[in-house]
């Protein structure tokens, strides 16, 4: 029901975007990015951010249940017990049955609820067999990728800088978003079981994808691991969401999920432009598409 109302809303929001304007339509299309009145959660795109998803609609229907009864039980007793209904009040102070009941349903509920919660927990935490490997190290104020299984030469992914955007046109504009898009994204393909192995080398960050339901703590002499499996191609933005100095809010990431031909070409193109002895331009795919 959450779901389809969630649905509901990206659809007035999506209606809404394209009556803006032109950029707008092409906006509306893009994934992995906030969208102009988004009431939700982005939408889920690996199967842990669809486990997340339906986990918070199921505790939203069950928060909405509890706080209607709360609610229900509270005007029944305005109603029913104000002073002119009821000008003599009981005295009683006590009722065992009642406060052993109101102390122990609340806990069944917590315990009810952590089954879920922990499973999820445990689901995301690792996954026993990738396909491939890419690590994320978190620097201020960048990101810097290594590609262990492709053997590709690590690179640097920095936001582009405020001058340089300003002169993508307004179809680029829209799908790399002013403070999102980078100069190298990362190119993950679809369909593949991807670790990620995020760590530091000077102040803590985290590398946090919201589509993904990707949110990990980089830290210094330490190596966190994730995963994540992508169902769908695109474009995909977040950020460093642990704060890390004054250029915390200047270090985005950006997945951009290919078929896994494509990802192959890019393993290739990388892999050459290394041999011509230049820094691999990641983000010239972007331009070649
Ligand atoms: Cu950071």
């Amino acid at each position: 029901m959450v779901g389809k109302l969630r649905d509901g809303m990206l659809a007035l929001a999506a209606a809404a975007t394209i009556a803006v304007g032109g950029a707008g339509a092409a906006f509306a299309q893009m994934l992995g990015v906030p969208r102009p009145g988004q009431m939700n959660l982005p939408e889920p795109v690996t199967p842990t951010m669809e486990r997340l998803t339906s986990l918070h609609d199921g505790l939203l229907i069950l928060v909405t249940v509890i706080t209607l009864f709360v609610m229900s039980l509270l005007l029944y007793v305005m109603v029913r017990f104000r002073e002119s209904r009821n000008p003599n009040p009981s005295s009683t102070t006590h009722h065992t049955v009642l406060e052993v009941a109101w102390t122990v349903v609340p806990i069944l509920i917590l315990v009810f609820l952590c089954i879920p919660s922990f499973r999820l927990l445990y689901f995301m935490d690792r996954v026993e067999k990738p396909d491939m490997t890419i690590k994320a190290i978190g620097r201020q104020w960048y990101w810097t990728y290594e590609y262990p299984d492709q053997k590709i030469e690590p690179f640097d992914a920095y936001m582009i800088k405020e001058a340089d955007w300003a002169r993508f046109g307004p179809e680029e504009k829209a799908r790399r978003p002013r403070l999102l898009a980078v100069d190298n994204e990362v190119v993950v393909p679809v369909d593949t079981t991807v670790r990620v192995l995020v760590t530091s080398t000077d102040v803590m960050h985290a590398w946090a994808v919201p589509s993904f339901g990707v949110k990990l703590d980089a830290i210094i002499g330490r190596v966190n691991e994730t995963w994540f499996k992508v169902t769908k191609p695109g474009l995909y933005y977040g950020q460093c969401s642990q704060i890390c100095g004054t250029g915390h809010a200047y270090m985005p990431i950006a997945v951009r999920v290919v078929s896994k031909a494509e990802f192959e070409q890019w393993v290739a193109k990388q892999k050459k432009t290394a041999d011509a002895g230049a820094v691999a331009p990641a983000g010239t795919l972007a331009a070649a598409r």
